[in-house]
């Protein structure tokens, strides 16, 4: 992204601020309209009552590391990043984008209709600068989030949760706290791929190959003072972990030298929602003095685990049940899988006195599915044989960076063919020395065995599957449409480790 001075920071905050006229510009799904799918859109709206929560795709300046970086911003109606939901609201959204780029952004982990989950399909193509899309349909409760799905956007923080309350939650006496983590880079994403595919000639093949994918609008935001390109052949030593050199772990937005401090009451009762919004990084959750219980997983309610250490991995969402001692400080760390390095905010009673942190600790192990092998729905899949079993193979390696699904790469795919009313089970075969974090939209899977031993775990959205090893996932086909399949590693999907699962009858 560009690195602005002070002067042309200030210039460009208050031009992209609040006070912008009014759009009056709104898009429809003009595909839909040709295949005739315009049964699943919400209606237009006219009356000023009757409009939708306003979202606004933006820009903002971070400070990182003492330096000011520009990225994307997802601002909702109260002024915060996201957007939060009473229980049963609908989720009726007016989604403004002001970004200067096209963009799109995908409901991760909900449930709507396929027009309505902002992948950018030909029939849902991303929005036009200044162009305005309206969503209306019923969410599931819990912590999700949202981010683009155009080109790389995603890396430059075009992220930020979306919270359904339920019932229960709303009556609870508990603090909710949102935590949401990042990896952040001073580097443009297009310059980190070329970096890992090895040369710009890759990366300009990819663009033509992912005609669609790609946002070649982000490349005017390439840092004008960048290091140098690492080059190919000098990867970390981790080669099978952590792709990307990044500049900073952001919890928040901030990193754990300055991080946020949450002010808690003495002896409170805390409802954590950790939400892993990287792009490429994975995380021990740290709780250090403390003890929480994962209470759910990508929103989705489990049988209570207890511990103080828990894994988490792209994409993935925590929400962790924390009471609190009488007094004192309490950071929660997230850090880094196979390296020293650590983010977090802290917990603090008044008066406490905040701990300084450092941004390096003790290096942390690789993450694992210890918590997964442990997680148990609260509310499983109705018990039922499978329909269509298939087996999907995870395939590709560091040199050449290219990763695929079932033997091919994003465009170039054959579409896992599902049909209604089907219960569908996914054998997914990990060939590599990676772990990929697998995520279907649309649907949430059930996880029903690790390598080959069954058992009744987790309800998600997003399965880690280790290098090597293989994980089973079962789901009801009950969402028609067109829908993306894809590793949640950035730079994965972006080589190619993107499938399509389509319903039978949804004419592509
Ligand atoms: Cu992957």
């Amino acid at each position: 992204m560009t690195i602005f001075d002070r002067e042309s920071l200030r210039h460009r905050v208050i031009a992209d601020g609040s006070t912008m006229t009014p759009l009056s510009r709104r898009t429809f799904l003009v595909g839909a309209l040709a295949t005739g799918i315009l049964s699943t859109l919400p209606a237009s709206r006219s009356a000023a009552s009757d409009a939708g929560k306003r979202l606004v795709a933006g820009t903002r300046t971070l400070e990182v590391n003492g330096r000011a970086a520009r990225v994307y911003s997802l601002i909702g109606p109260d002024g915060r990043p996201g957007i939060r939901l009473r229980a049963h609201e609908r989720f009726r959204v007016d989604l403004a984008n002001q970004s200067s780029k096209q963009t799109l952004v995908h409901w991760h982990g909900q449930l709507p209709p396929w027009t309505q989950d902002g992948f950018p399909w030909p029939e849902t193509p991303p929005l036009a600068n200044g162009a305005v899309q309206s969503y209306d349909y019923a969410p599931i409760s819990g912590t999700y989030w949202m981010h683009s799905h155009v080109g790389m956007q995603e890396q430059v923080l075009m992220t930020a949760p979306l919270i359904v309350e339920d019932e229960m939650a709303q009556r609870e006496d508990r603090q909710e706290i949102v935590l949401m983590l990042h990896d952040f880079t001073f580097r443009s994403p297009e310059e980190v791929l070329a970096s890992l595919t090895g040369s710009a000639h890759a990366v300009s093949a990819q663009h033509a190959a992912m005609t669609g994918m790609m946002d070649m609008g982000t490349m005017d935001m390439v840092g004008r003072d960048a290091p140098v390109m690492q080059m190919p052949g000098a990867e970390a030593p981790h080669m099978d972990l952590n792709d990307v050199e990044f500049d900073a772990f952001l919890a928040n937005d901030r990193t754990l030298t300055d991080p946020e401090v949450v002010r808690v009451e003495r002896g409170g009762r805390v409802r954590l929602r950790i939400i892993n919004g990287a792009s490429s990084s994975q995380f021990w959750v740290d709780l250090g003095a403390l003890t929480g219980k994962v209470v759910a997983v990508d929103g989705h309610s489990v049988r209570t685990v207890a511990g103080r250490r828990f894994p988490i991995a792209m994409a993935q969402r925590l929400d962790l049940l924390i009471e609190l001692p009488r007094s004192g400080a309490f950071p929660v760390l997230a850090q880094l899988e196979g390296s020293p390095r650590r983010t977090g905010i802290i917990l603090a009673a008044r008066d406490s006195r905040i701990p300084r942190l450092s941004d390096r600790g003790p290096p942390a192990p690789r993450v694992d599915l210890s918590l997964e092998t442990r997680l148990a729905a609260a509310e499983p899949l109705r018990a039922r044989p499978a329909d269509l079993v298939r087996t999907i193979s995870l395939g590709g390696s560091m040199k050449p960076y290219a990763w695929s699904m079932d033997g091919e790469m994003w465009p170039h795919v054959t579409p896992l063919i599902v049909k209604q009313g089907q219960r569908v089970e996914f054998e997914l075969v990990n060939q590599t020395m990676m772990a990929h974090p697998i995520h279907l939209h649309g649907h949430s899977f059930q996880v029903v065995a690790i390598d080959g031993r069954p058992f009744q775990g987790a309800v998600r959205d997003t399965v880690l599957v280790m290098p090597r090893a293989r994980v089973r996932i079962a789901f009801d086909a009950d969402n028609p449409g067109r829908w993306a399949f894809h590793c949640h590693n950035l730079y994965h999907m972006q080589t190619g480790m993107l499938t399509e699962v389509r319903y039978d009858g949804i004419a592509a």
